[in-house]
């Protein structure tokens, strides 16, 4: 019943995309949502590109299911790992933190399927012209690299600008979100925090544990002042960052600052030191799950929803 054109388009059997992830969303993550019948996409994140073709290998290995691989335009290695991707022939790609124009060419033509990440509705039509196949609209409610526009109102707007299907994400943690997205005129979500409180997923268990505990006014965006703002739970990282940019710091200074910050919040564990990114939904999530336990309850939950709305209408 929930089958849409994203299904077809990635042949799937849920229109649930997993987010790509810096550092979490790794081969355990994408294996577990492809196999059960989401999309899992691997987060290159700032990695080096033979690791991302490791995390390909690796997951070839793990499912047969389609699969893709998402690259932050910021990372200084983007432009190898495109390489890489061009060069492994990977399913799916999607981008963020960027305009990924200038690649789509190529990866159409080594047959990829394109998905950007966009935040606003002029990237929307801009990449829809250059070749897209369908794009995610992302809410300022998502964790990481952030646009200012929510979900709810990102959307409809995206929506009625493009004729590629469109995938919702940012504040969607169950099949509530799952059937709002689609009332909104998306044809599928994406999903990230919800994913890392998995059982697969291989962030630091004290990182699952802060996204458990927190509610909903626990996050925060740094960054703001070096034109890269962040979403990520309130600790004693994000009030020493954003008392330096109080402070008026520079943004070398705050790139020297947060440095390898993400790798010691997510794997490491440091709630104190480290960036603990997450979406605004994380007061929502109140239990680790299995992937698969999660994709479900989200289908038959959204799925309850929409038949009973139909019934009412
Ligand atoms: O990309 C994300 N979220 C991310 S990427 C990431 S890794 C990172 N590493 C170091 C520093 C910062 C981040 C963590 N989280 N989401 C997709 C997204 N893309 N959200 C917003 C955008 C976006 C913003 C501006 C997309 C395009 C854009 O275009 C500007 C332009 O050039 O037109």
């Amino acid at each position: 019943m929930l089958k849409t054109a994203i299904c077809d388009l990635f042949g799937i059997e849920y229109p649930i995309i997993q987010g790509g992830m810096a550092h979490v969303s790794t081969v355990e993550l994408v294996s577990a949502v492809s196999n059960a019948g989401g999309l899992g996409i691997i987060g290159a994140g700032n990695s080096e590109p033979e690791w991302v073709r490791q995390q390909i290998h690796l997951t070839r290995q793990q499912t047969n299911k389609p699969f893709g691989v998402n690259i932050p335009l910021i990372s200084p290695f983007a432009e190898q790992v495109i390489d890489v991707i061009l060069d492994e022939k990977v399913a799916v790609v999607t981008t963020g933190a960027g305009n990924p124009g200038v690649y789509i060419p190529r990866f159409k033509q080594a047959g990829m399927k394109v998905m950007p990440v966009v935040a606003s509705v002029a990237l929307a039509i801009r990449l829809e012209r250059a070749g897209a196949d369908a794009i995610v609209a992302e809410g300022m409610e998502s964790g990481g690299h952030i646009g200012e526009t929510t979900t709810m109102v990102l959307v409809p707007q995206v929506v009625d600008s493009v004729r590629i299907p469109v995938v919702a994400a940012g504040g969607i943690g169950d099949g509530r979100g799952l059937a709002a997205a689609l009332a909104l005129g998306a044809q599928g979500v994406q999903i990230g925090t919800r994913f890392v409180c998995s059982e697969e997923c291989i962030a630091h268990p004290r990182y699952k544990e802060g996204i458990l505990k927190a509610h909903d006014r626990s996050t925060v965006v740094t960054g703001q002042t070096m034109g890269h703002p962040l979403r990520s739970l309130q600790n004693r990282l994000t009030r020493q960052f954003l008392a330096l940019e109080k402070a008026g710091a520079s943004k070398e200074e705050l790139d020297l600052f947060g440095r390898g910050r993400m790798y010691q919040g997510l794997i490491e564990g440091n709630l104190d030191e480290g960036s603990l990114l997450s979406g605004q939904i994380a007061g929502l999530i109140k239990e680790i799950k299995p992937i698969r336990v999660i994709i479900k309850e989200m289908v038959a939950e959204a799925e309850a929803i929409i038949k009973t709305t139909e019934k009412e209408s």
